[in-house]
């Protein structure tokens, strides 16, 4: 499908406050065609040179040279997707950009540079960055990148949102049927909580009851204990009796006998 509607998008600038404003007129650029870098313990300098409507044109040196130098070109259908990095106090105690990396629909150039604590992503989605601006002095301070996002770029941006889109809602319905079976468990267990509590209320109840019941046992065994007790006494006392009623009769012998 031709890209018809184009839209630039300016992102960044990312890095230092210092130096000064470098930027590039980026109507009529179609697209990048080579990339110089300067670096060392700093980013030194950028270059970049364009295609452009009227022909092949280059950003002037933002920084100064110094340091190492590395200098590829892109392809005829070769695009910058991202440019990475990292940035940070330059050994002036200025903040800086310290590393630099390309990627392209091809291929990466760098890292280019090894410092920086604070790492930076400038990303093109799923558009083509097609020109850069930033600060430079004598380093380069801070960059940013120039996005051109096509029809085509725009659809599929689009595409992923709606994917993001459908991925978060299975999520969510995901989480809600967890968090509604959670309910339910818990539903369950209080009602089980509450049965309980309930049938222990009902023996609760029935305590006085049974204190009662039992106190009238003990009662009742009291009472039979000392019966048992008395019956004792009284199966105790009745060999004295036979005795008793022996020597009695004995007597009555006696007296008979002698009479
Ligand atoms: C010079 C400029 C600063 C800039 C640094 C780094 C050494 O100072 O005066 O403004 O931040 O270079 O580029």
């Amino acid at each position: 499908m031709a890209s018809t509607q184009v839209v630039i998008k300016k992102v960044g600038p990312v890095g230092g406050t210092g130096g000064v404003v470098k930027d590039m007129n980026i109507s009529g650029v179609n697209r990048i065609i080579k990339i110089s870098v300067h670096y060392g313990s700093v980013i030194d300098c950028l270059t970049v040179r364009f295609l452009h409507d009227n022909g092949e044109e280059s950003t002037e040196v933002w920084g100064l040279k110094g340091g190492d130098l590395v200098e590829f070109n892109l392809e005829d259908s070769e695009y910058i997707t991202s440019v990475k990095g990292h940035y940070g106090a330059s050994t002036r105690g200025i903040i800086v950009l310290r590393s630099l990396k390309f990627e392209t629909n091809m291929r990466s150039f760098g890292p280019y540079g090894t410092g920086g604590e604070l790492p930076f992503e400038l990303p093109a989605i799923s558009g083509q960055i097609i020109g850069f601006h930033g600060r430079s002095g004598w380093y380069l301070d801070a960059l940013g990148v120039y996005v051109k996002d096509t029809e085509e770029s725009i659809k599929k941006e689009l595409e992923d949102c709606k994917q993001n889109l459908k991925q978060t809602e299975a999520n969510y319905l995901k989480l809600m049927q967890n968090l509604r079976a959670e309910l339910d468990n818990k539903n369950e267990i209080q009602k089980k909580l509450e049965s309980e509590i309930e049938s222990l209320k009902i023996k609760n109840d029935e305590l006085p009851k049974l204190r009662a019941e039992l106190a009238n046992k003990d009662e009742i065994q009291k009472k039979l204990e000392s019966e048992i007790e008395s019956l004792k006494i009284k199966n105790d006392e009745l060999p004295k009796l036979r005795a008793e009623l022996a020597n009695k009769d004995e007597i009555k012998k006696k007296l008979e006998s002698e009479r």
